[in-house]
């Protein structure tokens, strides 16, 4: 299995709930490894890069405004297969759908308000990572 960097970052809700312990915990007893995190309050612009893909989409001024709403705990996490471990850990993307036992299933109800943010493969890690990481 090769080693994998993913991008995880806890949404303000979950920072606002109190869930970034949580999410850091279920990731480490996964046996994920932490590289770097920080807080942080995204403005419009970091916003629309980072969510670029969604431009076009008709939740994505929601989705803006939502995510520069109050403070995100950004994080680098690798591990085996880091992407996808990540992803499943998390759970589907509307927490009404995602499995008990997953980060969403566990603690959230509607789509907008979803807590984690997880890069879906290499190109977009790398990418998110360099946006909140990169100098
Ligand atoms: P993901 O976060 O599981 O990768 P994406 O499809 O990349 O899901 O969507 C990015 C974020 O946009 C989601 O986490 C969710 O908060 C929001 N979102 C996705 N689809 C919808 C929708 O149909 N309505 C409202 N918000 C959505
Ligand atoms: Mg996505």
């Amino acid at each position: 299995m090769a080693i994998e960097r993913t991008f995880i970052m806890v949404k303000p809700d979950g920072v606002a709930r109190g869930l970034v312990g949580e999410v850091i915990s279920r990731f480490e007893r996964k046996g994920l490894v932490l590289e770097q995190i920080r807080k942080l309050t995204i403005d419009e612009a970091m916003a629309r890069l980072h969510y670029a893909e969604h431009t076009d989409k008709p939740f994505f001024g929601d989705l803006v405004e939502f995510i520069t709403s109050g403070p995100v705990v950004a994080m680098e996490w690798s591990g085996p297969s880091a992407i996808a471990v990540a992803r499943t850990l998390m759970g589907a993307t509307d927490p009404a759908q995602a499995a008990p036992g997953t980060i969403r299933g566990d603690f959230g109800l509607e789509i907008t308000h979803n807590i984690v943010h997880g890069s879906d493969g290499p190109e977009a890690a790398a990418r998110e990572l360099e946006i909140f990481f990169g100098d």
